[in-house]
């Protein structure tokens, strides 16, 4: 794991321009400041989508087409707390719907502390905590032939590439039947002035999240980013709604990232790339899911069509 840190760390800065993967934000304080983030006034995504979860569950439930009397299993890639998806999860149950919920994270702790929370608010509910990486674990799943509703919420997706999502998606389609269905939230194309305070909130949780991930460097690879020498910089273009997050160094000056054994050098104003979050349209849907078996059923938007979950069936 810390090999592969490294290793990415040391490509990343030796890039021309300067990036970093996102995927390590999340370290114990990135977990703590991202749920900071999702309680922002400025942070519209996870309250649109609980939007769609509350008030839009019935035709979430209608586009699954479950059968009351049929065994199904919901299985939620990265649940987290699973705010959005209890809703669901209350419904299902006192519509006597047959099913087994797999929440799969790679964090022992959230998995733990969801299941605690899921035992008391919905007492019947089984609940069957995955740990692990998502793939790992849809291939254990798959051994038994229930249908599948999988749920990737939050607009997850949109910290990949166009292609890896293509890539993601398709893997998630080769551990699936026909019929099965696929839930994905993703955050829809709109104007500058709502999705940059997103990420640029005025009470600089987000800066601190982005910022983290340098320290995280200093602690875990003995570097010695002074981070009072670097900002947070988003940036977002409506034309092709794509909002990235840059690290922006403030002074020229030279870090010594000890582990790898050398020294990188910044010129002021330089910018390190550390993150995209895609924006999406229908067109873009489509052409990310075209080269999948799977397509499109329906889409369900919040009430302010900010945010969309689209069901994705398996072909
Ligand atoms: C997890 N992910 C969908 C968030 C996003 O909106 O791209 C991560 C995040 N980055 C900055 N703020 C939130």
């Amino acid at each position: 794991m810390i090999e592969t840190f490294k290793n990415e760390v040391k490509k990343g800065l030796e890039a021309n321009p300067k990036t970093l993967p996102s995927k390590y934000f999340y370290d114990k304080k990135g977990d703590a400041l991202f749920v900071e983030i999702m309680n922002l006034p400025e942070y519209y995504l996870t309250r649109s989508e609980l939007d769609i979860f509350k008030n839009k569950t019935q035709q979430l439930i209608q586009t699954f087409d479950l059968k009351k009397d049929t065994y199904f299993e919901l299985i939620e890639l990265g649940a987290g707390d699973g705010l959005k998806t209890k809703e669901l999860l209350k419904k299902l149950d006192s519509q006597n719907f047959k099913f087994d919920y797999f929440p799969i994270d790679i964090s022992a702790n959230a998995l733990h502390l969801l299941k605690e929370d899921l035992n008391t608010a919905i007492p019947n509910l089984s609940v069957k905590t995955q740990q692990g990486d998502y793939f790992e674990v849809l291939d254990s799943l798959k051994e038994s032939k229930k249908p599948k509703v999988i749920l990737f919420l939050g607009s997850n997706i949109g910290n990949m590439t166009d292609d890896l999502a293509s890539e993601f998606i398709y893997k998630l389609g080769a551990n699936l039947l026909a019929g099965d269905k696929l839930l994905l939230g993703v955050d829809l194309i709109k104007s500058e002035e709502i999705v940059l305070p997103a990420y640029n909130d005025s009470k600089g949780i987000t800066a601190a999240f982005n910022i983290n991930l340098l320290d995280r460097i200093n602690r875990e690879l003995k570097s010695d980013f002074n981070l009072n020498n670097f900002k947070h910089q988003p940036e977002y273009d409506e034309k092709d709604g794509v909002a990235k997050s840059f690290i922006i160094s403030t002074v020229e000056q030279s870090v010594e990232v000890k582990t790898i054994g050398k020294t990188y050098h910044f010129a002021k104003g330089e910018k390190i790339h550390t993150e995209i979050s895609r924006k999406y349209n229908d067109e873009l849907i489509e052409k990310i899911i075209e080269n999948t078996d799977f397509s499109i059923e329906n889409k369900i938007m919040d009430s302010k069509g900010y945010f969309a979950d689209y069901v994705l069936i398996r072909n």
